[in-house]
């Protein structure tokens, strides 16, 4: 049975909500496949699903893709790996502009991210357009980034997180000895859409191949402070039980860290690139 909701846009560059989902009607590929059609529309999706179980979650991951079993985070466990928690009691948070884990080779391409514990006001997430921040550039700065590539890091965020106290020595020394470094074009086409992207993040991305460090530093400096531009962000203010889908190849996003010392807890998943959902 196909399921009969609305989706209703939240701002012009980014971000839609979904009403009227009903949940106890379950989520047939049908639904499925026009809330991915949503998605790539709006790039970032609100649903409002409180009673969304562990199992429902993973099918949904599933539909988008290959679900991955995060590479720093812990998880729920047995049956539910593949659902991570990004919890500030175990000192875990997101407070940094990035794709998800773009110093892999094949990123995942959609993440779904679910409120499960939220501080009394704050601890918004935003996202930003980056479609829509290439759109804007001038015609001469596109061709200037056409065929650049820039290296993306982990290391970089552990190295800021072990300067804050936020990680242990351990854990930093653990991460870093992985050395997960990857090489991606500054610009990638979305495979469904065909729109361009620029694919940089303030966090991962550490210099243009190819450039002077200097230069690097200067572009790069610009190109970020041109994607935060409030015009290309959705700013979303989470309800219990909210989750948020979003499109990996074609935006960025921060949780911002305003909080302390409440607790927020999120439940998420995110998949790698399948036949049906190319990266
Ligand atoms: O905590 C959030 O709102 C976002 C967390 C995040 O960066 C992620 O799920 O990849």
């Amino acid at each position: 049975m196909p399921n009969h909701f609305t989706v209703h846009p939240l701002g012009p560059a980014i971000g839609a909500e979904v009403l009227g989902l009903n949940l106890a009607d379950g989520f047939s590929n049908e639904t499925l496949s026009q809330i991915n059609v949503a998605l790539v529309k709006h790039e970032a999706l609100v649903l409002h699903v409180p009673h969304l179980t562990p199992s429902q979650h993973l099918s949904i991951a599933q539909f988008f893709g290959t679900p991955e079993v995060h590479t720093f985070y812990p998880n729920l466990g047995e049956g539910f790996e593949q659902l991570t928690i990004i919890d500030s009691k175990l000192g875990d948070r997101a407070d940094m502009w990035h794709h998800d884990e773009s110093f892999l080779p094949s990123p995942p391409i959609v993440t779904m991210t679910q409120a499960q514990i939220l501080p009394p006001c704050g601890g918004d997430t935003c996202w930003i357009s980056m479609t829509t921040a290439y759109d804007a550039l001038s015609d001469r700065m596109k061709h200037y980034l056409d065929g650049l590539s820039a290296w993306h890091d982990m290391n970089g965020p552990m190295t800021a997180a072990l300067r804050h106290n936020a990680v242990t020595h351990e854990r930093y020394l653990q991460v870093v000895n992985m050395s997960r470094r990857h090489l991606h074009p500054m610009v990638r086409v979305h495979p469904v859409t065909g729109r361009k992207a620029l694919y940089i993040s303030p966090t991962y991305t550490t210099h243009i191949e190819g450039l002077e460090p200097s230069e690097s530093d200067a572009i790069l400096a610009f190109l970020h402070a041109h994607c935060q531009h409030i015009r290309f962000v959705y700013r979303h203010r989470w309800q219990l039980g909210d989750m948020v889908i979003w499109d990996n190849r074609s935006v960025i996003h921060h949780a911002i860290l305003d909080y302390t010392p409440h607790q927020r807890r999120m439940h998420r998943a995110s998949v790698f690139a399948s036949d049906a959902h190319p990266a």
